[in-house]
């Protein structure tokens, strides 16, 4: 097997054209060397349902990245969890779950979103749960778009709001549910985006030693993957400039 990379929290939206030309860069120069891609969620700033469609280019990108041969894993974000079919089909990607059980070199790797293991932010949770309902996802995708653009809106508005008023700390993730994830999962290895604070976090696992390896969220002129190839891991930057890349 070949490289496989990892990468999250891309927050594309419409309204970052650079940032935008820095992934599908990256989609056709960087990316097809790769057996797999995982993007382990929040690839756009938001989603409200796959009739949007709101930037073709990227949908067009991922097309002819799996096209010409490397499989793409998607898993939902906090932001994008409403990617669905219709997009999975359109870009040949797979959506996947979260968390996800891999197995790389016979190590058993568990890759999550992140917001997931972000239990101390009580509001976040609330909203999550009312949000993830499929009952509450069935209604909000059967109202028209016009009304979904507009409660998407007021939704970011607030959320802008008490994002202001939170502590650094309730941000970041819960170690008694990062043990517990792994410990369920039976994996000595945990792979997550979400929390923007790329690092290595050595553990302890029930006095074995364990790593978290959390992703780094791309700006407009820099990106970074995590790499794992042939047992080995590292992190390359992806730059616009081509500082760090063959380019
Ligand atoms: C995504 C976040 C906005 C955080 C709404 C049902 C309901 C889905 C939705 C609306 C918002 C996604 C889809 C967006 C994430 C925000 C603000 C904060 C912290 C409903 C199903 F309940 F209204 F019926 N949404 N959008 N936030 O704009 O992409 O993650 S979003
Ligand atoms: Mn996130």
């Amino acid at each position: 097997m070949g490289e496989t990379l990892f990468i999250s929290d891309l927050h594309l939206s419409p309204q970052r054209p650079a940032l935008i030309q820095l992934f599908i860069d990256f989609l056709e120069q960087r990316a097809p060397a790769a057996t797999q891609l995982f993007v382990l969620g929040d690839l756009f700033d938001a989603w409200i349902g796959d009739d949007d469609d709101p930037l073709p280019e990227v949908r067009a990108a991922l097309k002819r990245l799996t096209d010409r041969g490397t499989r793409c894993s998607i898993m939902h974000g906090n932001r994008d969890f409403l990617l669905g079919r219709r997009f999975a089909w359109a870009t040949g990607c797979h959506l996947i779950r979260d968390p996800c059980l891999i197995q790389l070199d016979d190590e058993p790797t568990l890759l999550m979103h992140g917001d997931l293991l972000c239990t101390d932010d009580l509001a976040y949770q609330r909203f999550r749960r009312r949000v993830r309902n499929p009952i509450v996802q069935r209604l909000f995708l059967w109202s028209p778009l016009s009304k979904r653009r507009r409660i998407a809106a007021s939704y970011r508005q607030r959320s802008g709001e008490a994002m202001a008023q939170k502590p650094d700390a309730i941000m970041d993730v819960n170690s008694a549910a990062v043990s517990r994830l792994m410990r369920r999962a039976g994996v000595r290895r945990l792979i997550h985006g979400h929390t923007h604070r790329p690092q290595d976090h050595a553990l302890e696992l029930d006095g074995l030693p364990a790593l978290r390896q959390v992703l780094c969220d791309w700006t407009d002129d820099r990106g970074e993957l995590l790499v794992h190839q042939a047992g080995t891991w590292r992190r390359e930057p992806w730059t616009a400039n081509g500082a760090g890349c063959t380019r």
